[in-house]
């Protein structure tokens, strides 16, 4: 249960999110990639976004000045590329974005930074599983790799039928419980939109309600049949919350990842359960693969509880 729980409070913080592929290129330079391992650790990839010039900015007129010449006349400074590529200018200077060579990755700090594919290898870290993804452009075995999970490749024992039918049990109950963590911390941090506020607060207020903590298998089967209006918002919550790249009602792989990606190493049935939501096996998850998959009923799928 601790890795659910560490799991929560990183999401809590919003800074849980796994290097996912192929992201729109404008978010990518005002963000870190933060990543949560069962001890919580945070590695904040300062390279993304990193401006040199700026890092250069002096107390000095002169280097300023020399600043302002170098953006004037550097071309990459506003052209974005996507993970694993950089930006270089040609013969006419025209910026292009070119593959990154993973030996100019920064050196990762630890065994955390790496990521396993899903080639089954393990890469330094995500900076290199990108750089490599992309020397592979255009060839099947590139379109075929992802990013599988966070960590070091390692042994991951087969979900069991019945391993299978307990992992959306303690995946609502942990939703439910993050919005709850949410909404109680949102003084501060506009963690939640107004409107999503009142749906949690109905929750939050509860007498009936589940506390967060440790429970069998057999009270949260119960809860869920009890209680299973709660449920319903905190599962149509986190398709919103994944479903951004674009909007449009479906997870991609990519669009999955930062759920997935950190879960799989704690969790051995999430690769299973991912893979079967998507009953139509057409690569995406619908709104209501996710919802069905999660036990809610046909009539209470509605794409406006997504706001
Ligand atoms: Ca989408
Ligand atoms: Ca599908």
């Amino acid at each position: 249960m601790r890795v659910w729980i560490v799991f929560l409070l990183c999401l809590a913080g919003k800074a849980l999110t796994a290097p996912a592929e192929e992201e729109p290129v404008v978010e990518e330079a005002s963000r870190s990639v933060c990543v949560c391992v069962c001890v919580c650790v945070c590695v904040c990839d300062l390279e993304v976004g990193t401006n040199p010039v700026q890092v250069e900015t002096g107390e000095f007129d002169e280097a300023i000045e020399v600043v302002e010449d170098v953006v004037a006349e550097n071309p990459c400074l506003n052209h974005h590329c996507k993970k694993g590529k950089v930006c270089e200018v040609d013969d006419s200077n025209t910026p292009m974005c070119v593959c990154q060579d993973p030996s100019t990755c920064p050196t990762s700090a630890g065994e955390f930074e790496h990521v396993c594919g899903t080639d089954n290898k393990t890469y330094d870290s995500s900076c290199h599983f990108f750089a490599s993804k992309c020397a592979l452009e255009g060839t099947k075995k590139g379109h075929k790799l992802h990013l599988d999970y966070i960590g070091p490749c390692k042994y991951i024992a087969p979900c069991l039928d019945n391993e299978l039918s307990e992992f959306p049990l303690r995946m609502r109950d942990w939703l439910k419980n993050v919005l709850v963590t949410l909404y109680e911390r949102d003084e501060d941090h506009n963690l939640l939109t107004e409107k999503q506020k009142l749906k949690v607060k109905k929750i939050y207020e509860n007498e009936k309600r589940l506390q967060a903590g440790e429970h069998s298998l057999d009270l949260l089967a119960h809860d869920f049949e009890k209680n299973y209006n709660m449920y319903i918002f905190p599962v149509h919550w986190q398709f919103g919350q994944l479903d951004q790249h674009p909007v449009d009602g479906y997870l991609s792989h990519t669009e999955l990842a930062p759920l997935r990606a950190p879960l799989i190493p704690m969790e051995h049935c999430t690769t299973r359960f991912f893979e079967q939501c998507d009953a139509d096996a057409d690569k995406y998850i619908a709104l209501e693969e996710w919802a069905t998959c999660f036990g809610i009923k046909e009539q209470d799928i509605d794409k406006d509880l997504i706001f």
